[in-house]
């Protein structure tokens, strides 16, 4: 059975939700205790991996998302998959809040489309694992989403704008794929070709991104 634990005492997932594990009022407090994990960087096959569901909500998951708090803070990103710092598991963080607002954190465990709308929004995506890359990508413009949260409570949300295209996107990493296959073939191409170019000339050294030096624009943008 999957459980999460409270004080080292296993609970059911599913169960009664008691308190916050991750207090965003406490934010400062627990962003000093994460560590900063490695962000992998395309054409790293790793984020071709289908991440695998979330059994347990124990002490190693709940370190696994403050380190990813604290990688996309310092990305700084609104959104991370798990994958995108080498681990395979069906996790996503976000914070939409805006820089004059207080931090939002959200985690989404184990998170499934129920539902899309035929209407479509488009949104130009970034992501950080193709740092410096932006382009403009159409997805539903309303999702619902089933997931679990920290405390392993089922839950439900109905996404629009902003919030909808980030789960779709960190939805689509949980399942290997990358917003850059939401774009035609000649752009991707031309990006694909670019990243394993900046990783041979790095050695192959994890993290490799195109030197900027060598990148037509500070903010490519390729079209
Ligand atoms: O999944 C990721 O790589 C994170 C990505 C999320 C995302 C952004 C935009 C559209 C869809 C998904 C990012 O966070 S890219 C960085 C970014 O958008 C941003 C960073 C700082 C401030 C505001 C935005
Ligand atoms: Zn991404």
């Amino acid at each position: 059975m999957r459980e999460r634990r409270e004080n080292g005492k296993a609970a059911p997932v599913g169960g009664i939700h008691r308190h916050h594990a991750f207090d965003p009022t406490r934010l400062t407090a627990y962003i000093a205790a994460m560590a900063l994990r490695d962000i992998l960087i395309l054409p790293d096959p790793r984020l071709r991996i289908v991440s695998k569901p979330v059994q347990t909500i124990d002490a190693e998951t709940r370190r696994l998302i403050e380190d990813m708090f604290a990688t996309m803070y310092d990305a700084p990103g609104i959104g991370l998959a798990a994958i995108q710092v080498g681990a395979p598991k069906r996790i996503i963080t976000l914070d939409l809040a805006k820089k004059d607002e207080p931090a939002q954190p959200q985690v989404f465990i184990n998170p499934e489309i129920l539902w899309t709308s035929a209407e479509k929004s488009t949104y130009e995506e970034g992501c950080l694992s193709i740092p410096d890359y932006y382009e403009e990508v159409e997805r539903p413009a309303q999702v619902k989403v089933r997931y679990l949260d920290l405390e392993g409570k089922l839950r439900e949300v109905d996404a629009a704008r902003l919030l909808a295209t980030v789960l779709q996107h960190e939805i689509d990493h949980l399942n290997g794929v990358l917003f850059i296959d939401h774009i035609s073939k000649l752009k991707r191409d031309r990006v694909i070709k670019k990243f394993i170019k900046a990783a041979k000339l790095a050695g192959g050294k994890p993290g490799a991104r195109p030197h900027p030096a060598r990148s037509d624009k500070a903010r490519m943008h390729v079209v």
